[in-house]
């Protein structure tokens, strides 16, 4: 490129340069810390975290990336739409398990750092050696935060960021850099006076709207919890075995569907609304084989099939009584404790739906 660019002519190239790595938005915010963060450390020192404990060890850095990356001038901000034209979980048949839709597909972490590390070797191209980190949720960065301060989109009150045309089906991956780029204003609030997620949450994860209590959200509980699940809450936890997309389901801004992820993001054989015949009969190898490359390895066997038994006993039949059978003998302890839970559940739920048969007193 010529010498010293203007900061508004490299932020043009820059943004160019997102598109054709592969993502759907691309913004520009300056590293200053979002004024959002001021509430940061506050909503870890209410336990909102629970044991995310990446959360509280790093609520320095990620109240403000400046202590981590001192050298941070611009971050660019880039969105990558992953729903795909398939039903949503409020509106497709019961009866089975639902896995949400970000973990459909090939693991995101792998798609969004391949398309920023396309990017950054893009721009050295283009400007030269600059300093730069590549993050998709893994670093010390609270990614919200800086989409927001850019403009990518506004809060939503279930936390997600909403943009106008994408909805909040999308993921974030920043570029921190050393680059003098143009910084874009943050947009307006887009809720109004909606408050479908706040009403729809099933554990009612939201003490006040744009406020998330991690502990007692779905996503949390079938993924960042490795052990026990509070029983408190298991019986709210519906068919959910990964994630939870019930929140974002009901949103008016995700109904209009205007842009699709693609392939990557197409559910595998199996991940749409899968049988709990299928899962509850996965052994370890048959675990392994069938999340290579896909985000719910993360939850490993024991994580996936306690969520199956929990669901089970939540939505499930009388002729699944016989897989819960089956978790009981299950190699794995906390597994065998949730299907006597799930079992427990099932049972109860049976012999209600008979009380309630014409003919019964
Ligand atoms: C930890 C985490 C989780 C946790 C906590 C979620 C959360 N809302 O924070 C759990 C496991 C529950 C989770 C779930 C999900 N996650 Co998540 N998660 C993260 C992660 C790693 C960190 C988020 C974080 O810092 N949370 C801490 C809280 C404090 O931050 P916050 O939500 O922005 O909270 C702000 C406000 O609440 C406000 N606030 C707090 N208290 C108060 C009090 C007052 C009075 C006021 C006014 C304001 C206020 O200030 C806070 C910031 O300082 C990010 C990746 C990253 N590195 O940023 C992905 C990320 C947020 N997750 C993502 C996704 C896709 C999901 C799920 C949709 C997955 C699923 N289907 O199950 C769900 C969505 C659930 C939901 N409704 O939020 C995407 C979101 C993309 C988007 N468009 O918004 C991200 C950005 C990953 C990515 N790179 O794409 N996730
Ligand atoms: S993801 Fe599910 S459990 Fe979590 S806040 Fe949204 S609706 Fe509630
Ligand atoms: S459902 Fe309504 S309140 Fe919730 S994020 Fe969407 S527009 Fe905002």
């Amino acid at each position: 490129m010529p010498d010293s660019p203007t900061p508004d002519a490299l932020t043009g190239l820059v943004k160019r340069r997102v598109l054709e790595a592969g993502f759907d938005d691309a913004r520009v915010a300056n590293s200053a810390a979002p004024p959002v963060l001021a509430h940061f450390k506050g909503w870890i020192e209410m336990g909102r975290a629970g044991i995310m404990d990446y959360l509280v060890t790093q609520a320095d850095r990620r109240s403000d990336l400046r202590t981590a990356f001192p050298w941070a001038r611009s971050i660019i901000v880039a969105a990558l739409q992953y729903d795909t034209p398939h039903p949503y979980s409020t509106d497709s048949p019961q009866g089975s398990a639902w896995i949400a839709r970000y973990a459909w597909g090939d693991d995101y972490h792998d798609v969004v750092r391949a398309r920023l590390e396309a990017l950054r070797q893009a721009l050295g191209r283009d400007c030269g050696s600059f300093e730069s980190r590549a993050y998709v949720d893994t670093g010390p960065v609270a990614e919200k935060a800086y989409a927001v301060a850019a403009g990518l989109g506004s809060y939503g009150k279930n936390t997600c960021v909403l943009n106008q045309k994408l909805g909040s089906w999308f993921f974030i991956g920043v570029l921190i850099t050393d680059l003098d780029l143009a910084p874009d204003a943050p947009t307006t609030d887009i809720c109004g006076s909606c408050r479908a997620c706040l009403d729809a949450c099933p554990t009612q994860a939201f003490p006040e709207p744009y406020v998330l209590d991690a502990r007692r959200c779905i996503s949390y509980l079938t993924i960042e919890v490795k052990d026990s699940i509070d029983p408190e809450l298991r019986g709210s936890m519906g068919r959910q075995v990964f994630g939870c997309d019930i929140c974002q389901d009901v949103c008016p801004w995700n109904r209009k569907r205007l842009v699709s992820g693609g392939e990557p993001f197409e559910p595998r054989a199996h991940n749409l609304a899968p049988s709990f015949e299928e899962l509850a009969s996965l052994t370890p190898d048959a675990f392994q084989a069938r999340f290579r490359k896909n985000p719910i390895k993360r939850t490993k066997r024991r994580g996936l099939l306690r969520n199956v038994a929990v669901a089970i006993g939540n939505a499930g039949s009388r002729e699944h009584l016989v897989l819960l059978d089956g978790l009981m003998e299950d190699e794995d302890p906390v597994v065998r404790e949730h299907a006597a839970w799930g079992r427990d559940r099932l049972r109860a739920r049976l012999a209600h739906e008979d009380s309630l048969r014409p003919g019964r007193v």
